[in-house]
């Protein structure tokens, strides 16, 4: 049974705690033992309240007195603890040392997964660092989902869900989820949904500015910070998902429902293109006018072009999105997911 380190830190939300934190919990639900090393352990105490067996979340700096295990995964660069780093080139089997990466459907993401940085300076010298880039499709690391997801979502009462916390939609409205950065377009997103809605609120910014500005026949409520469980229940349950960032954004496609995706803001305009490949192929066999409908959409969602009459139409197509969603899910589970993946390129680096 390996051990697996995983470093975190948190820049700024979630996200890079949340990805690590499902691949850690993925990882010892598996069998294997999963040491979660993070520079800010307090949004477990809502994300992941519960214990898991084969799984430790301890304090970043603990780490500089630890025994490296067999596979050290650093995350989104996140540079190890130089004593570690020195720990582990004196280990007499040395442990695989991987970065996980930023998830991208660009198509550098194929061309730089897998690659090997050997240091040749540092405490780490003579240790080689593997690339490892999650993705959409076979050449890549996959995507996050856990055994039995599919079935999981599959079986779920998403009316009976809501329901039992007060959260369901009256006969005849519709319900989404919205997790969003303050700077969302909310008046044009209200605007263009129509009446008919109920909006579940997740923690942020929007839960005060979107419920000023609802529209007749639209009603908000603000929710709680959910397990990380529960938000993929919620999602599960909704019409519709506007999520963000990286981990939200991949468990609104295992959700199978039509989900629209405000990308993490970067200031050198990196976003744009990022957004753009991630259209290009997860929109790639949908029918022509779904596609230039969800793309405009996508867009004006992010500030990356104007709200058009395609934009609104989108909101309009929802029964076609979620078939499209559906097909684009199944697309997706044909492939390996990026914790077996993890496993499997472990073990032929020798670690585990
Ligand atoms: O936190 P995020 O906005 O995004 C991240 C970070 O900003 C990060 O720095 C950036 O590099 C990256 O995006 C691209 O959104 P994300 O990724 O969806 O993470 C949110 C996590 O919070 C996710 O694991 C789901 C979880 N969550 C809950 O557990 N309960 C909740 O109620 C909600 C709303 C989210």
């Amino acid at each position: 049974m390996p051990t697996w380190d995983i470093f975190c830190r948190v820049i700024d939300n979630y996200g890079d705690l949340g990805v690590c934190l499902r691949l850690a919990r993925d990882l010892a639900q598996r069998g294997d033992r999963a040491r979660l090393w993070c520079d800010d352990l307090s949004p477990l105490a809502w994300m992941q309240p519960a214990p898991v067996e084969r799984l430790s979340c301890r304090p970043w700096h603990d780490s500089e007195s630890a025994a490296p295990g067999d596979v050290v995964i650093e995350t989104f660069g996140c540079e190890l603890p130089a004593p570690f780093v020195a720990a582990m080139a004196a280990r007499p089997a040395r442990p695989v040392w991987i970065n996980l990466e930023y998830l991208s459907a660009e198509g550098y993401v194929e061309r730089s997964h897998g690659l090997k940085s050997p240091q040749f300076s540092g405490p780490g010298a003579g240790l080689d660092k593997w690339f490892f880039y999650p993705g959409f499709t076979e050449r890549t690391g996959g995507l996050l989902r856990e055994r039995g997801l599919i079935d999981s979502v599959e079986a779920h009462d998403g009316a009976a869900w809501l329901g039992a916390r007060g959260w369901a939609p009256e006969p005849g409205e519709r319900v989404l989820s919205l997790f969003a950065y303050p700077h969302a377009p909310l008046d044009e997103l209200v605007q263009a949904l129509g009446p008919g809605w109920r909006l579940l609120l997740c923690p942020g910014a929007p839960q005060t500015a979107l419920p000023p500005l609802l529209r007749a026949g639209q009603r908000a409520t603000a929710l709680p910070a959910l397990t990380q469980a529960d938000y993929d229940r919620l999602l599960w349950s909704c019409d519709l998902n506007l999520v963000r960032g990286e981990d939200s954004f991949v468990r609104a496609q295992w959700a199978g429902r039509p989900m629209l995706w405000q990308i993490y803001f970067q200031d050198d305009g990196a976003h744009g293109s990022k957004l753009e490949a991630f259209l290009d192929q997860s929109l790639a066999d949908a029918p022509t006018s779904l596609r230039s409908n969800w793309a405009a959409l996508s867009r004006a969602w992010n500030r990356l072009g104007p709200w058009t009459a395609e934009a609104a139409q989108a909101l309009r197509e929802l029964p076609a999105a979620a078939s499209h969603a559906a097909a684009w899910r199944a697309k997706l589970s044909g492939q390996l997911d990026l914790t077996a993946a993890l496993q499997a390129f472990a073990r032929r680096a020798g670690g585990a």
